[in-house]
């Protein structure tokens, strides 16, 4: 059946849903997460100072460069979805801290205040009725911010599996 050919019924009193609404609400909740597990933050709350440059048996990151990875990552993606002159850093050793500790507690807490505020940076992005999110940036090879979306949202939700695990495995996850 032809949807063009079908003239559309309207019943007085229904509203329609705005799939652009919905579109951009579901993303800030993917975002966030919380819906099919816990968020980002999360996993970082009460990381004991003296395990965050710790490896566990097995398992190929700190709980440092899970932090520093993802924040990396994220920053990356959001100056790239919203600023035409942004250089991403070389990969991958760019996206990476030098070394597995952190050089300080205040360096933690930097790049945990850093990651909260660039996705908060990217939501106020996704949420802004004006912001296209289908349109190809004009600065990349096809890329768009619906597209920047996922890819942040199934990269935050790999690497916080990877910190529970690793605090899991360190016995220093309070739900172990
Ligand atoms: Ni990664």
């Amino acid at each position: 059946m032809s949807s063009r050919m079908a003239p559309r019924k309207k019943e007085a009193g229904t509203k329609k849903a705005n799939p652009e609404v919905s579109l951009r609400k579901h993303l800030v909740a993917l975002l966030r997460g919380g819906e099919a597990h816990i968020q980002f933050a999360d996993a970082l709350t009460d990381f004991p100072a003296d395990k965050r440059g710790a490896f566990a048996d097995g398992l190929p990151h700190t709980g440092w460069q899970l932090l520093e990875h993802a924040r990396i990552a994220q920053w990356d993606i959001l100056e790239f979805s919203r600023n035409a002159k942004h250089v991403s850093p070389d990969f991958p050793e760019g996206y990476w801290p030098k070394t597995p500790l952190p050089p300080g507690d205040a360096a933690w807490s930097r790049s945990v205040k850093a990651f909260q505020r660039d996705l908060q940076e990217m939501i106020a992005l996704l949420t802004n009725p004006l912001a296209d999110l289908c349109a190809p940036f004009p600065w990349g090879d096809g890329q768009t911010l619906l597209r920047e979306a996922l890819v942040l949202a199934d990269h935050n939700a790999y690497h916080l599996g990877q910190l529970v695990d690793l605090r899991r495995a360190l016995k220093i996850w309070p739900q172990s």
